[in-house]
């Protein structure tokens, strides 16, 4: 416990205390079985603000070597760019200590490993994967394993939901299909509104759609009148929040949305092209995770020759996937997510 403490407190700095430690046994880890524990810190907000000069900075959760998966509470809401890219960092160290650990030279020539990376999976998950599984390793066991450690929920955490993203990704798209499906098949009051963070009047799509389901409609361009929109859409079951931004992802409009974001409870869902390569995705969800993303919607699946780089990302990141969508079509081309079936999507007729 000393030594951990140590770590911490060099981690994230003098005020760090240990909120929590517990032995977990389970094997809902899935990559990992043996007992390890784990031991969430936080820092004391109230005394670093009496600390002057200071920045308030966000902290990661300090995960023990042995520990494979951040706990999920202190998940990406609490991580800042940096926060995250040291997180991921960490993850990638742990695999390979868990690789030398199990003793296990990851299977090269075993042919699963050729079919894993062709689906775009990463390489370092493929090889933790196969020497986990070891001389069992086979189609059925592979997907066996990750059906334990896939994230997937289509239940949101809150009655507002905001989709971020870059442009072009869908997100207009997939509100329209969600708005739908409740007004529709559940017979739920809905309200859309759009922020128009940049004033580049983008929002008709969302003012055509809104008309179309007979729900009312919004476009705020400033956090001032998000908040009274959220107000006005108080009886609402469901508020759904588009934005318009600029492609590329950038800090700007992330600072913009954190903005919005402030003070309004909303469930943060990124959303995201099943066909975004492995280098693309890391990125995005650097500049969006300062927002603190509680779901993905994956995009376009039906676009997408491969889609590993979504199983990589679920198993790095640990955000759970709510929808997947796989195509044009409103409302129909939009399907809640299970791990059975991003595996299936994933990996396919695997040999
Ligand atoms: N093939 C395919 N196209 C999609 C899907 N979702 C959205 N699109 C298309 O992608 C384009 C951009 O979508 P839009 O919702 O405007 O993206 P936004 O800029 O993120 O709001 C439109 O032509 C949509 O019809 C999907 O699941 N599959
Ligand atoms: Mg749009």
């Amino acid at each position: 416990m000393k030594e951990v403490l140590a770590q911490i407190k060099t981690e994230m700095g003098p005020h760090a205390v240990i909120v929590s430690t517990r032995q977990v046994n389970d094997n809902s880890y899935g990559l990992m079985t043996k007992p390890v524990v784990e031991v969430t810190a936080a820092v004391d907000y109230d005394q670093m603000r009496v600390a002057p000069g200071k920045p308030l900075k966000a902290v990661p959760p300090v995960s023990m070597p042995d520990e494979v998966e951040p706990r999920p509470e202190i998940s990406a809401a609490k991580l800042d760019i940096t926060a995250m890219g040291s997180e991921i960092s960490e993850l990638k160290g742990m695999m390979q200590a868990l690789l030398k650990l199990n003793g296990v030279e990851p299977a090269r020539e075993n042919p699963l490993r050729k079919a894993l990376l062709e689906r775009g999976l990463r390489a370092s998950l493929v090889d933790l994967i196969l020497s986990k599984l070891g001389e069992k390793a086979s189609p059925d066991s592979v997907k066996g394993l990750l059906s334990k450690v896939v994230h997937a929920d289509p239940h949101m955490p809150k009655q507002i939901q905001i989709i971020v993203g870059t442009t072009g990704v869908g997100k207009t798209t997939t509100i329209a299909k969600l708005a739908a499906r409740a007004v529709l098949d559940e017979g739920i009051k809905v309200g859309l509104v759009t922020l128009d963070t940049f004033r580049i009047g983008a929002v008709e799509q969302s003012r055509i759609y809104a008309k179309i389901l007979g729900v009312p409609f919004a476009s705020v361009t400033t956090p001032e009148e998000l908040r009274r929109a959220v107000i006005q859409f108080r009886d609402k079951d469901l508020v759904l929040v588009d934005t318009v931004g600029r492609s590329p992802a950038s800090d700007e409009h992330v600072g913009q949305l954190k903005e919005y974001c402030a003070g309004v409870p909303m469930a943060k869902i990124l959303a995201m092209p099943v066909a975004t390569r492995d280098s693309e995705m890391e990125k995005i969800m650097h500049t969006f995770a300062p927002l603190g993303i509680d779901r993905m919607i994956f995009t376009k699946a039906d676009e997408a020759v491969t889609a590993g780089t979504v199983l990589s990302h679920n198993l790095l990141y640990r955000t759970p996937i709510a929808y997947i969508t796989n195509g044009q079509r409103v409302p129909e081309d939009i399907v809640p997510a299970n791990p059975e079936m991003i595996i299936s999507m994933c990996l396919g007729e695997l040999q």
